[in-house]
C-alpha cells in the first residue's frame, strides 16, 4: 500500500511567546511543520504575500495545505490556530461543550489579558525610550494580578483545565519570563509548580527552542527595530 504522507503545515513565525504558542502544539501533535521567518524587526510583517494570510501585520500565522476539504487554508491569530489544530488532530482541546468552553475561557483570558498586559508590561519594563513609572506600576501590577488568577486556578488542577490543553500552551510561553515582569514566581507557588512540569515537557523544550536562521533581535537596544515596532499608525489603503 502507498505511504501516506501528510505535507507540511507552512508556519509564519518568529521566536516570541505568541509564536512558541503554535511550535509548541505542532510538535505536541507530531505534524511536520516547515518555518517561514517573519523578522518584525525588518517589517517582514508589511510584505504583501504575508498581509494576504495575516491582514493584522502580526505572526504567527500558518497554511494547511490539507485543509477542510483537503484545501489550503490560512489562519492568523495565535488562539485561533491553536483552536484550529485542536480541532483538526482531536488533540489537547476537548470535544464535549463544557470541556471547550473551559479551554475557550482560559485560552481567550491567555488571549485578552495574559499577553496583551504582559506585553505593555515587557513594554514599559524594557523597552521604552523614557522610565514612564505610572505606566510601569499600572502595567505590573496587572500582571501581578494575572498571576495571581493563575495561581488560585491551578490551586487544586494539574493543568489550568485539569488535563493538558491548548490553554496551557497559550500561558507558558509568556508566564516563563515572570522575571522580565517584575515578578516573584515564590509567590505564586502553583504557577511555579505548573510551569516547571511544563517546562520539562520535551514538545514544550522543542516548541521553545524552534530558531530563525537570522541574528536574534534586541528590542531594548535596536533602535530601527523599536521604530518598526512602536509607532505604527493605519496603513494607507
Ligand atoms: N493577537 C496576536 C498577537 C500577535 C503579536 O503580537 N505578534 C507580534 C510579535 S509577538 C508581531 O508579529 N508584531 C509585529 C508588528 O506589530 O508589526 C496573536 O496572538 O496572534
Amino acid at each position: 500500500m502507498a505511504e501516506v504522507t501528510t505535507p507540511p503545515i507552512d508556519l509564519f513565525y518568529w521566536p516570541t511567546p505568541n509564536g512558541w504558542k503554535i511550535t509548541i502544539m505542532l510538535e505536541e501533535c507530531g505534524l511536520p511543520y516547515a518555518v517561514h521567518p517573519v523578522n518584525i524587526g525588518k517589517g517582514d510583517q508589511f510584505k504583501p504575500e504575508f498581509l494576504s494570510i495575516s491582514p493584522n501585520n502580526k505572526m504567527p500565522a500558518i497554511v494547511d495545505p490539507d485543509g477542510p476539504g483537503g484545501q489550503p487554508i490560512s489562519v492568523f491569530e495565535s488562539g485561533a490556530i491553536l483552536q484550529y489544530l485542536g480541532r483538526k488532530t482531536g488533540k489537547f482541546y476537548p470535544s464535549d461543550e463544557r470541556g471547550r468552553v473551559e479551554v475557550d475561557e482560559w485560552l481567550f483570558w491567555q488571549m485578552g489579558g495574559f499577553g496583551p498586559m504582559l506585553g505593555q508590561t515587557h513594554h514599559f519594563r524594557q523597552y521604552a525610550p523614557e522610565k514612564v513609572p505610572y505606566a510601569i506600576e499600572r502595567y505590573t501590577n496587572e500582571t501581578h494580578r494575572l498571576y495571581g488568577v493563575l495561581n488560585e486556578r491551578l490551586k487544586d488542577r494539574e493543568f489550568v483545565c485539569g488535563d493538558y490543553s491548548i490553554a496551557d500552551m497559550a500561558i507558558v510561553g509568556w508566564a516563563k519570563l515572570w522575571e522580565r515582569q517584575g515578578q516573584d514566581i515564590a509567590e505564586f507557588p502553583h504557577v511555579k509548580r505548573w510551569l516547571d512540569v511544563m517546562l520539562a515537557r520535551p514538545a514544550v523544550a522543542r516548541g521553545l527552542e524552534v530558531k530563525v536562521d537570522q541574528p536574534p533581535m534586541d528590542l531594548a537596544t535596536d533602535k530601527d527595530a523599536q521604530k518598526m515596532l512602536f509607532g505604527q499608525r493605519a496603513r494607507a489603503g
